[in-house]
């Protein structure tokens, strides 16, 4: 919590920014748009693709907010974006203000997205399929308050699996304290079998929330995954365009178990990515890093797309034995992960 303040951060020396960072930003996009920034990556069909959020109407200048939609880019090489021209997804109706911090898992040779949905009673997690980017079936939403929800690229133990960030407002000491979960299903539309993955308590330059961040991709020592961590620190005031803004969002990494993918067999006890460039310490929200694309390359090379300063898209990239090398087996297990078990009265 804020009492715990938790000071300067770095990033690891494994990972370098692209030299074209921010690989997209508004003046790249041929239709209005403000900011540009969380998108899910994915390879598919033989490119990249991209899909982006795009805040209408919140730029530096007083603006009135118009809303958020999701813009589609296609590249060649993962670095230089192609804007469709126009915006691929736009939810908006009785019940839903905006979908929004999209997430792509390539499964089966379809397209899944996870995405975020405010609605009125609540904010929900979605997950939709797509063959085409024109037509997105809508599968699944939580009950709110979740988000973050990210898919694995392939089934664990016949089922499909997720990770994902619940809202407990009353149970974890009142303000925000939001760990990361998984939860399985049969498919795509029922979940279940819920596990505690990563507590905010476990990462230490964390002190409000964690979260997943981008898709887990399979390496030979289990999945490699990132995730979002967030500290508070009430001496922050007005830090960006926003009026008041007091957290700082960097990205951690993480080892899950190849089988059991509750389970962290290794972390990284510094941030992979913290705040540093100007384009993650200046923007609509200042000190924010939100990986939402992470894509292994066959030789060896890992792309991370993020978010940074909740204004512009970026990449950074680093190699995939590197990052094994930083998730450190945690020193003791973390705490025991409910799931179902039979309690009996003695
Ligand atoms: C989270 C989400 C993200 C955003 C981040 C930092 O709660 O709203 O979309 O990038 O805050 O502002």
């Amino acid at each position: 919590m804020s009492e715990n303040l938790v000071g300067p951060l770095r990033s690891s020396p494994l990972i370098r920014r692209h030299p074209d960072n921010p690989v997209l930003a508004a003046d790249g996009v041929p239709y209005p748009a403000t900011l540009i920034f969380n998108a899910g990556v994915a390879r598919f069909e033989g490119r990249y693709v991209m899909v982006f959020r795009n805040d209408v109407g919140r730029g530096q200048k007083p603006e009135r907010f118009e809303g958020t939609n999701l813009g589609l880019a296609f590249s060649d090489d993962g670095v230089r974006w192609e804007v469709r021209a126009k915006p691929c997804m736009a939810w908006k109706d009785e019940e839903v203000r905006r979908a929004y911090d999209p997430r792509l898992t390539v499964l089966d040779g379809r397209c899944y997205m996870c995405f975020a949905v405010d609605t009125r009673h609540g904010l929900r997690g979605g997950i939709a399929v797509t063959d085409d980017f024109d037509r997105f079936e809508v599968l699944h939403l939580t009950v709110p308050d979740n988000r973050n929800l990210v898919l694995f690229p392939e089934r664990i133990g016949g089922r499909y699996a997720r990770l994902e960030r619940p809202f407990p407002v009353y149970s974890r000491g009142g303000g925000h304290r939001f760990d990361a979960w998984y939860s399985e299903s049969p498919d795509l539309r029922f979940w279940g079998d819920s596990r505690l993955v990563l507590a905010v308590e476990d990462v230490p330059f964390a002190n409000d929330k964690v979260g997943p961040a981008a898709p887990p991709v399979r390496t030979h020592r289990g999945w490699l995954t990132t995730f979002h961590a967030v500290d508070r620190d009430p001496t922050r005031g007005k830090n960006g365009w926003e009026k008041r803004w007091q957290k700082r969002y960097t990205a951690g990494l993480m080892l899950l178990d190849a089988e059991e993918p509750w389970r962290v067999i290794g972390l990284s006890r510094e941030p992979l990515l913290a705040p540093e460039a100007p384009y993650e310490r200046n923007g609509f929200r200042n000190d924010v890093i939100f990986p939402g694309g992470m894509i292994l390359e066959e030789s060896g090379e890992v792309k991370i797309y993020y978010g940074a300063a909740d204004t512009v898209e970026c990449l950074a990239t680093a190699h995939v034995e590197d990052l094994l090398r930083l998730c450190e087996p945690p020193a003791a297990p973390l705490r025991p992960r409910g799931s179902t078990r039979v309690l009996q009265r003695r």
